[in-house]
């Protein structure tokens, strides 16, 4: 197995995923505010910034989108989504193999989502079990997308419930894990230490300020998470690379949120 470090999902140890399934997990609405962000192509041409260590898409967008960008852009397959339009407990299909994004998309890593607390989940981790094992055949790092949700969870950003959603990452085999921001750099802290060596990622969330998006990123940084995996606050922007240059310097370059500004 290839430690995650030497794999091009990170950069220095760092990670910074471009997400871009929303259009599978939440719909156009989402592309509404910038109508350009509907074309993948708008999205895969911010992944070439050298502060991207993956795209995180669906099997459709990578099949179609990317051939053109193989050489420029790591490719994370993510293999699972629900539609906004599922009213059921939290689920995901799985709508593609590992094999499939090893051979036919030529990716570079796996993405898979569980609900910790859904009724589902007994299903979800069964079959992330399956695809964790399959990934370590074809040496692909695996990124967990690890959101407690469900009937019982009435707060699912609380700093225990986000500390045990990093340690499920470890325990489930994860080389990343992504969960949703605590709300403090303390509960970042926390839940980095409880995935032990499993990189701990933050959720990038709606759109924000470019402070107050930078503020949180920094806090991740400083309670010792390895970086970011974010869509909306990157793609929803007129401007995508000037906020991928402001990452880069937080996140690969250990900039402060005024230095990145400048
Ligand atoms: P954002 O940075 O836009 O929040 O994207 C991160 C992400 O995990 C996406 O990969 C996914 O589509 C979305 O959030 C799911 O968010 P939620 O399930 O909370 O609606």
């Amino acid at each position: 197995m290839r430690p995650i470090d030497a794999t091009p999902l990170t950069r220095d140890g760092n990670v910074l995923i471009l997400a871009y399934d929303h259009g599978l997990e939440h719909g156009p609405v989402d592309f509404a505010g910038r109508p350009e962000s509907a074309d993948p192509e708008s999205v895969f041409r911010a992944a070439t910034h050298d502060a991207v260590t993956s795209l995180a898409v669906q099997k459709g967008v990578g099949e179609a989108y990317y051939p053109s960008y193989e050489d420029d852009v790591t490719l994370l397959a993510k293999l699972n989504g629900t539609s906004n339009m599922w009213m059921g407990e939290p689920d995901s299909s799985v709508n593609c193999s590992v094999e499939y994004a090893a051979t036919q998309l030529e990716a570079d890593a796996v993405g898979f989502t569980i609900y910790p607390g859904s009724n589902n989940e007994v299903e979800m981790v069964e079959e992330f079990r399956e695809i964790q094992e399959e990934a370590r055949e074809y040496d692909m790092p695996v990124v967990l997308w690890s959101y407690p949700r469900g009937q019982g969870l009435k707060n699912d950003t609380s700093e225990d419930v986000i500390a045990y959603a990093a340690r499920l990452g470890l325990e489930l085999g994860a080389d990343v894990t992504k969960v949703k921001y605590p709300g403090s750099k303390e509960g970042m802290a926390h839940a980095v230490e409880m995935a032990g060596k499993t990189k701990v990622v933050m959720s990038g969330g709606s759109k924000r300020s470019d402070e107050a998006f930078l503020q949180s990123v920094r806090a991740v940084m400083d309670a010792g998470g390895a970086g970011l995996a974010v869509g909306r606050n990157v793609w929803q922007r007129e401007q995508p690379d000037q906020i991928l240059d402001a990452l880069e310097r937080v996140i690969h370059d250990g900039q402060s949120v005024d230095a990145a500004l400048q």
